[in-house]
């Protein structure tokens, strides 16, 4: 029996091997390569993780839960594949490798909670062409940031980790700066600022004295990304004397790879040791069953309402 429904699980996508970096750096660039500095940059970062990120094997583990989930609600329904945005295989493989089985309804699950035109925008973008394309229908989930599932998980891993840190601790809501020129009109700073009171307000987090929100991983490019970033918040931070520590909940991102094995595990933490912070990061949501089950009750009730 043919599944009557597809889902196309969507990830950021991370180089399989070192060699691998430059054409990734490339794809992220649309086409354009990386000077050599950047690469070596680029390289180095993930060196320190070993050589390469532990991306791919987070995301097979997320899709594999979401697509068991899926089976356990609906079983034989569904069909699943993974889609990524910068490495194989790509969004449109994924939607290619659903056609061949003869599935034409497809929902397209971003792996990232809040909807950015410029992020989950792009990747429904590119399912929704790559579907038309085999003559299919597709429906996206634009943004997730308010269920309650995931809501609940973020502020256990607050409360957990605010237990092995100082009584004055600040806790600070990381995601991915965009350029300021893409922000005009766009919901992902609204969509960040809501989640994160919502998981404050879970934690039991004193308004603003106990939390603040701080962007991370700008792009190195000379035009404005929106800010304040989350170094420079924790030289402030520490300057005002009025913590003694800070956990940083990266709440844009589902997992650990290198925006936050590098640029918080490593950068940040480096730049709260030198101005005299404690500092700590919360878990992220990986597999987590319930969060990978309620995206899957997503997927079912958007393809109910859809097809
Ligand atoms: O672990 C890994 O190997 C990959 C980690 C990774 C994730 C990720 C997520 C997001 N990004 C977003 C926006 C941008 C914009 C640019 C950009 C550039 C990079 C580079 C690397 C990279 N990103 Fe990424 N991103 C990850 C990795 N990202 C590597 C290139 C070098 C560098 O700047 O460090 C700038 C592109 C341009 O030049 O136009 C913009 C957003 C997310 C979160 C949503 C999502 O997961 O899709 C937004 C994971």
């Amino acid at each position: 029996m043919t599944p009557a429904v597809g889902v196309v699980v969507m990830a950021y996508g991370t180089p399989a091997r070192p060699e691998d970096i430059e054409g990734y750096y490339t794809h992220i660039r649309r086409g354009r390569p990386p000077e050599p500095e950047q690469l070596a940059d680029l390289t180095r970062r993930y060196q320190a993780l070993g050589g390469t990120s532990s991306l791919a094997r987070r995301t097979a583990d997320q899709v594999a839960a979401i697509a068991a989930a899926l089976e356990e609600r609906a079983p034989g329904r569904f069909a699943v594949a993974l889609g990524q945005k910068h490495a194989a295989p790509f969004v449109e493989d994924g939607a290619a490798a659903l056609a061949e089985q003869g599935v034409g309804d497809v929902v397209g699950l971003v792996l990232a909670p809040h909807f950015s035109g410029f992020s989950v925008g792009v990747y429904q973008g590119r399912l929704a062409e790559a579907v038309a394309g085999h003559g299919g229908r597709h429906a996206g989930i634009e943004s997730w940031a308010d269920e309650p599932a995931w809501l609940d998980f973020t502020a256990t891993a607050v409360t957990d980790a605010l237990a092995d840190l100082p009584e004055a601790t600040k806790v600070l809501f990381t995601a991915h700066s965009l350029p300021e020129r893409v922000l005009v009109e766009d919901p992902y700073p609204r969509l960040l600022a809501d989640s994160a009171r919502a998981v404050a307000r879970r934690a039991g987090l004193a308004p603003w004295a106990g939390w603040g929100l701080a962007w991370q991983s700008a792009g190195r490019t000379p035009e404005p990304w929106r800010g304040p970033d989350i170094l420079q918040v924790l030289r402030d931070l520490a300057d005002t004397g009025r913590a003694d520590g800070v956990l940083v909940c990266p709440q844009g991102f589902v997992t650990d790879h290198l925006e936050v094995g590098y640029d918080l595990d490593i950068e940040a933490r480096g730049v709260a040791d030198e101005v005299g912070l404690a500092f700590a990061r919360t878990r992220t949501v990986d597999a987590d069953p319930a969060v990978m089950g309620a995206l899957a009750d997503r997927v079912v009730a958007t393809a109910d309402a859809a097809f």
